[in-house]
């Protein structure tokens, strides 16, 4: 696969690939690829908000002073786009999808979830995948208000999945007790997308 090869040019050696790269995967160091399916929408914070419906006890949802509010973390592990890109080193500033799990309270049914952004864009995850300090919903990116071109005010943010996952514009979840594709699953991407294992399209 060529793409493989773009991780072993120049003097970067196989013996020194980075064992936190993932197969098939470059670091695209300080580069950071837009990634946009739709035109980046104009969404000040005051516009933006999460909620999280479906099979939950208490449906709500978040204004952007309620989730500035709740416990703030950080993540400054690796991302990995499925078009080849990775990058080692991030810093992203947000909160823990545990926490606003914990005030919807998930109902014993619900396995997966479908998250949404403001201008329309979906995605399928297991519940698994966003739970146990794994997913945030992210404000910053480098000490900085994310861009508007990478889902600023705030994005999903799940990082051991290929970032497809991670929807910009973020505007909620909601809980199924079954899978449903999303907007690049239904195009033929894998429904789990484990950079590691290789997730790339249905089949793999
Ligand atoms: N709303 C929305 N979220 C999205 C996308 C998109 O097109 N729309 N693209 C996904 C894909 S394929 C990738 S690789 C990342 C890209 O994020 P970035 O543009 O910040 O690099 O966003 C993901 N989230
Ligand atoms: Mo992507």
């Amino acid at each position: 696969m060529s793409s493989t090869t773009r991780g072993f040019v120049g003097r970067h050696t196989a013996a020194e690939r980075d064992p936190r790269l993932p197969p098939g995967q470059y670091d695209a160091r300080h580069d950071f690829p837009v990634l946009s399916a739709e035109v980046t929408p104009e969404l000040a914070p005051a516009d933006w908000s999460f909620r999280i419906d479906g099979l939950v006890e208490r449906p709500r949802s978040w204004s952007w002073d309620q989730a500035r509010a709740l416990p703030r973390e950080r993540y400054d592990g690796p991302i990995h786009c499925v078009t080849s890109w990775s990058k080692l080193s991030t810093d992203f500033a947000g909160v823990s999808l545990d926490v606003f799990l914990a005030e919807a309270g998930p109902r014993a049914g619900a396995t997966h979830a479908v998250a949404f952004s403001h201008t329309g864009y979906t995605t399928n995850l297991a519940l698994a995948d966003l739970t146990g300090g794994r997913a945030w919903i992210a404000f910053d990116f480098e000490g900085e208000p994310l861009t508007p071109a990478h889902g600023g005010p705030a994005r999903l943010l799940v990082p051991h999945l290929y970032f497809w996952k991670s929807v910009k514009w973020i505007a909620g979840l909601r809980l199924l007790d079954h899978d449903e594709p999303g907007f690049w699953e239904v195009n033929g991407y894998h429904h789990r997308g484990d950079p590691w294992a290789e997730e790339r399209y249905s089949g793999d």
